[in-house]
Parts: C-alpha cells; structure tokens; sequence
C-alpha cells in the first residue's frame, strides 16, 4: 500500500515526535519534556456483543453488506447500512490505514511503532476501576462492563492536532449511559480516564516522554453528549490493540489526543482533572482541545487537514464539523484562551 505519511511528515527532522507530528530534536541534556443508524436489532447487538465477549476477531456482519469479497477486503463501507443522525456519510478509511498509522507513544513515537508493538497487548482479563464522585465505586471487568450496553455503530471523523484526519467506523456505547449508570453524585463536575500503566506491555513507558500513565478529562456535559462515545471495535471487529483495546474514549469534535486509549480507570471528580497533555506543553495543548481552525496551534495553523488517503488538503471546520450539535456546550467561552 502507498505510504500515509505526508511528503511534510517525511521532510521532518528526526527526533522526538510530539502529538502535533513536528518532531523536535532533543538536546544532549534536554530534560525530554517534549518534552448511522442508531442501534441496529437487538438480535444483531446480541451476536455483536457475545463475539466481542468472546474475544473473537471478527464480528457479525450486517446483512446487505455487499459481496462477501468485498467485506473480506474492507469489512465495513459506507453502504453497510442506512446512517445515522450522527454520522458522517464521508468515505470511510480503509482499516489496513486505520490500523498503521497511529499516535500511541506507550509503544513508541513513530506512527508504525503501535501496529508493530501491540499485538503483544494483554486485553484480557481487563478491569476497569470506576471511582470518584459516584454513588458505587466498583471495578468492573470489561466483558460485563460491554454487556451493560447495547453495541452501536458510529461513523465520526477525527481530526489530530497534527493536522490529518480520518473516517473512523467505531463499535460501542455512548459515554452517558455509563455515566448515569454509575450515578454520580452532585459534586461531580468532570470526568477523568487513566490509561493502563505497564512498562512491561508498554515498551514507551520505559521513556519519560510523557508523564505516565497517560490520562485524559472531560467536563461532564461534554461526557453526557450524545456525540461522546466509548469504543470497542472497530470496522466491524474487536478494536484492534493500536487503536485502543479494549476500551478508548471517542470526542469527535476534540483533537485527537483527547481519545484515551486502553482505559482501565474512570474517576468522577469535583475539579478539571489533569490532562497529559496539557501537563506536557500547557502552552501548546489545554483542557478543551476543541478542533478550531481559527486557532493555530503555536507552531503551525489549524486552518487544513490532510485526510489520509487523499492528496492535498481541506479545509477544517469549526468542532470538527459537529459544530450544530457541540457549539452551545461552549457559549460565553473565549475558545482562544480556552484551547
Ligand atoms: N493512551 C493513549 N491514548 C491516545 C494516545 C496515546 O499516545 N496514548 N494518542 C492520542 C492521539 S495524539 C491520537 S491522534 C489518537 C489516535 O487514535 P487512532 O490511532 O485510533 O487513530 O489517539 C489518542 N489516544
Ligand atoms: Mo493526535
């Protein structure tokens, strides 16, 4: 297959790479802080979750999916299945682009480290510690976590900080049931998301890079919104460990690195949780991360996106275009301090 790299990625020089896919060089010294439808018959959900819980790679299809060769090549295309309000009719990025070309600096900086790194990723037995400001704090294994739910498709772009974005067919549940299932307490205002800390499944780990584990937040009406969604899968099958397994937070309308992955921790909290991020560069990341493309980041604009898999550039729109949907969550925030 061709290269997904941008002609301006392989012109980088070499280094560190940070989320905003510049590379810095690091100096001897330099103390490295870079540093569709809605839900689909409950007798499809149901043969979706038992192979997910089962562990198995490939999930149910959907009937009138095309020819049989055509799923084998790319299980999951635009003509699957009749859209939903919220997703997008975009053409979808093929899963072999999804699955290479990825941000997860656990198993290393480059975009091909957690495609070659991740199958050595133990998924299970995986439990997730809910705690905080809720009503039960428990900790739940993941495959009764995904029975709470039934699975659902969403087809969302998603825009990197570092300027390329792609079509991505998600597998899962929307974040506000697991949030009101929980039943939070009135002194919840934000949610936080840890990530699985294990230098021994994650080489990147044995690097300060970041400060491990890697952790996330939301305000908590932007975890209710219906556009807020925890993966499982992806195209059709279980998410694959580059991309997040088993769990990983999806906000289409926020900056990548907002989409925590391999989350083993939920924590209702009274005050803006850290984010890892913002914790690494405060003055080039910040809490909301909403895609702005009237805001450049320091370094370089935000105004285009290269979609992986076309040549040339488009133009970003304002929340990722899902501004009619997120836009009043933020009325009366100055969106440039609040970046
Ligand atoms: N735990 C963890 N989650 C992470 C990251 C990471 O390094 N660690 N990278 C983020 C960034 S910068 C992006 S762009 C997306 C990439 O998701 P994808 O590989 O599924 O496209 O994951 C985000 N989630
Ligand atoms: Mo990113």
């Amino acid at each position: 297959m061709t290269d997904p790299r941008t002609p301006e990625d392989q012109t980088q020089p070499s280094g560190l790479q940070t989320p905003d896919g510049q590379r810095r060089i690091l100096t001897p010294g330099s103390d490295l802080n870079p540093r569709r439808e809605f839900m689909r018959s409950a007798a499809l959900f149901t043969g979706t979750v038992a192979a997910l819980g089962g562990g198995l790679e490939v999930l149910t299809r959907r009937p009138g999916a095309g020819s049989a060769e055509a799923q084998a090549a790319d299980p999951f295309s635009r003509a699957d299945r009749p859209l939903g309000p919220y997703d997008t009719d975009e053409k979808v990025t093929p899963y072999q682009q999804a699955t290479t070309y990825n941000n997860f600096y656990e198993f290393g900086t480059d975009k091909s480290d957690p495609a070659r790194l991740a199958r050595s990723l133990k998924t299970r037995p995986w439990t997730v510690r809910i705690d905080g400001e809720v009503r039960r704090p428990q900790t739940v294994d993941i495959d009764t976590l995904q029975s709470w739910f039934p699975l659902e498709d969403r087809v969302y772009r998603m825009r990197c900080v570092e300027g390329w974005s792609m079509v991505m067919p998600w597998l899962g549940f929307p974040l506000a049931g697991l949030i009101r299932r929980l039943e939070p307490t009135s002194k919840a205002k934000y949610v936080q998301f840890t990530a699985l800390l294990d230098p021994k499944q994650f080489p990147g780990q044995r690097q300060p890079v970041l400060k491990w584990p890697y952790v996330e937040g939301l305000r908590l009406d932007e975890a209710l919104h219906p556009l807020s969604f925890m993966a499982v899968g992806l195209h059709g099958r279980a998410l694959p460990g580059q991309n997040g397994a088993p769990l990983r937070l999806v906000v289409p309308w926020k900056y990548g690195f907002k989409n925590i992955k391999s989350i083993v921790r939920i924590t209702l909290t009274e005050k803006q949780p850290q984010t890892t991020w913002a914790l690494a560069a405060p003055q080039e990341y910040g809490f909301y991360a909403n895609v702005n493309p009237a805001v450049p980041h320091p370094r370089w604009s935000q105004a285009t996106e290269r979609r992986i898999g076309e040549l040339g550039r488009r133009k970003t729109l304002p929340f990722n275009g899902y501004a009619d949907e997120v836009a009043s969550l933020y009325r009366g925030m100055d969106l440039r301090k609040n970046f």
